[in-house]
């Protein structure tokens, strides 16, 4: 058999891809987006609703309805899902799902002659899941870390300063705003530990790899801190199950996935972990000093570290690595694919325009800058959207267009810097990892190679990966980390994409004018 299943549930889609580690091949890899098959179930855009004043959310009985479909489209296209052995997965990070007390038994007693949504309409606190993109809880990121003793304690305690965007204090703004559906709720979940749910038919935790996103995991015992669970909101020890560790299988597959796709009764379920920690494995970072980018929804810089370094500045966050062992550091921006879409349709482009517009304008852009703030921005923080230009003339589409660009490269270097990794070389995933011209920026402005792999989905490879691995250790045939990810880890021969010199000189100048720009609009902002 060898056949394991990667699945990561995502801002804009739900992806599966199944590996076969005899012939080390990706032997499926399918995706069902949100707004082409839900657009009208549940009125969400890009995935998510946007509420308004910084809060976004998502359906997360929508993603119980995407996991159905993306399992059916499986079957539909032949694959037989007897074959797998085990399933892993990740999540968009620190979304919060909000259950009930019929959770439990309407899982258990769930049957395969229906599918999830119309069974299990009724288990939510909360009918909506606040997800990443959320920056609503400014008060109460300062409140959290007032009450454990400020910035600098939940930062040794949990890796992070408190982010609008994390769970914690996520979960506290719900329990203030809403106290009696709060008190209704049996369990809180993460994207992660929800799917993971769903499909092992149990409530079950959170892998540390997400816990280190909520704030309130403690980071060096990968255990729940009580310091900061207080912090939070009170009767979280109820409402949270353990921290699960990764590398352990949380159950086998539910009889209702048994039943209507045809799994069977030995097939392992390993415990979910967040998008970024499960690409850190898809990426094959498991030595310390490696990183990677990733170009989604989000653009994510990542780095595989040997211990918890923290970002006192609060641009980056801290991750526990899904491997059980290290550490990931991550800068995460909003305005990844978001901004470069917007830029995109105000000029009419297409993704070949736009890579072409990229191929024929010249590195440093005539010195035309922006600050490309589509929407609110985590990195550097600004709470309002404001798009800033400067030497840069509105109607002239390819120079915004490479304005954009060179702006997340630049931006993607400078706050990279409290890593204190030497970047040596790239790799790069995502959907705009397609597109090689944006690949050159990046090459030019890292001065380092830039290289490409096989799948964008990085996540669900992860997923896929750290399925394989559980369940060989599960079986009594351990396999190392390093042997596990290395043969599906190999970047695409002659995808990488080499610094030129002259470029380079330019954005070694460029990047001062840029930091200017930026450290100006955000003072004022
Ligand atoms: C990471 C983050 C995003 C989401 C998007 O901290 O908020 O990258 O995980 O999927």
């Amino acid at each position: 058999m060898s056949k394991y299943l990667g699945i990561d549930s995502s801002t804009q889609s739900i992806t599966g891809l199944l590996i076969d580690t005899e012939n080390n091949t990706i032997v499926a890899e399918e995706s069902i987006n949100f707004d082409e098959r839900f657009k009208a179930a549940y009125g969400v855009e890009n995935g998510v609703f946007d509420l308004g004043n910084g809060a976004v959310h998502s359906a997360p009985l929508m993603w119980a309805e995407a996991l159905d479909l993306l399992l059916q489209t499986l079957k539909d296209q032949g694959h037989d899902l007897s074959e797998i052995d085990a399933i892993a997965g990740s999540g968009q990070q620190h979304g919060t799902v909000y259950l009930n007390n019929t959770a439990a038994p309407a899982l258990q007693n769930i049957s395969s002659a229906f599918p999830l949504k119309d069974q299990l309409a009724g288990i939510f606190s909360r009918d909506t899941t606040p997800i990443w993109m959320d920056t609503s809880t400014s008060a109460q990121c300062a409140e959290i870390e007032d009450s454990v003793g400020g910035q600098d304690k939940l930062l040794e305690l949990t890796g992070n300063t408190a982010f609008e965007r994390f769970s914690g204090p996520q979960i506290r703004k719900f329990y203030q705003t809403e106290p009696d559906a709060y008190n209704n709720t049996a369990y809180i979940g993460l994207v992660s530990s929800y799917i993971a749910s769903l499909l092992a038919g149990k409530l079950v935790g959170v892998d540390p790899g997400d816990g280190s996103g909520t704030n309130m995991m403690d980071i060096a015992a990968r255990e729940w801190s009580p310091i900061a669970l207080d912090a939070t909101a009170p009767d979280l020890t109820d409402k949270l199950l353990p921290i699960a560790p990764a590398g352990q299988a949380i159950g086998t597959i539910s009889h209702y996935f048994m039943g209507r796709y045809g799994f069977t009764k030995d097939c392992l379920v390993l415990p979910f972990s967040g998008d970024n920690p499960s690409s850190l494995i898809g990426l094959g970072l498991v030595t310390p000093g490696q990183v990677a980018l990733s170009l989604g929804t989000s653009d994510t810089l990542f780095a595989c570290m040997d211990q918890p370094r923290t970002s006192k500045t609060g641009e980056g966050a801290v991750f526990a690595s899904p491997d059980g062992e290290h550490y990931m550091a991550l800068t995460c921006y909003l305005n990844g694919s978001l901004a470069r879409e917007a830029v995109r349709d105000i000029y009419h482009f297409d993704w070949a325009s736009f890579a072409e517009a990229l191929r024929i304008t010249v590195p440093g852009n005539n010195s035309g800058l922006m600050l490309p703030y589509f929407s609110p921005e985590i990195v550097p923080k600004v709470s309002e959207p404001s798009v800033v230009r400067q030497n840069l003339n509105e109607a002239d589409a390819k120079a915004n267009i490479r304005a954009v660009i060179e702006a997340q490269a630049l931006s993607s270097s400078i706050h990279a810097r409290w890593m204190g990794v030497d970047i040596s070389s790239l790799y790069v995933t995502g959907g705009a990892s397609a597109n090689a011209e944006i690949l050159r920026v990046y090459a030019d402005v890292h001065n380092c190679p830039v290289h490409r792999f096989e799948t964008a989905n990085s996540a669900a490879l992860g997923a896929a990966l750290r399925a394989a691995h559980g369940h060989q250790s599960a079986t009594g045939n351990a396999v190392s980390w390093q042997e596990t990810v290395a043969p599906f880890t190999e970047p695409v021969a002659g995808s990488t994409i080499k610094p030129d010199k002259d470029a380079v000189a330019v954005y070694r100048e460029m990047i001062t004018e840029y930091e200017a720009l930026e450290k100006a609009h955000t003072v004022a902002n």
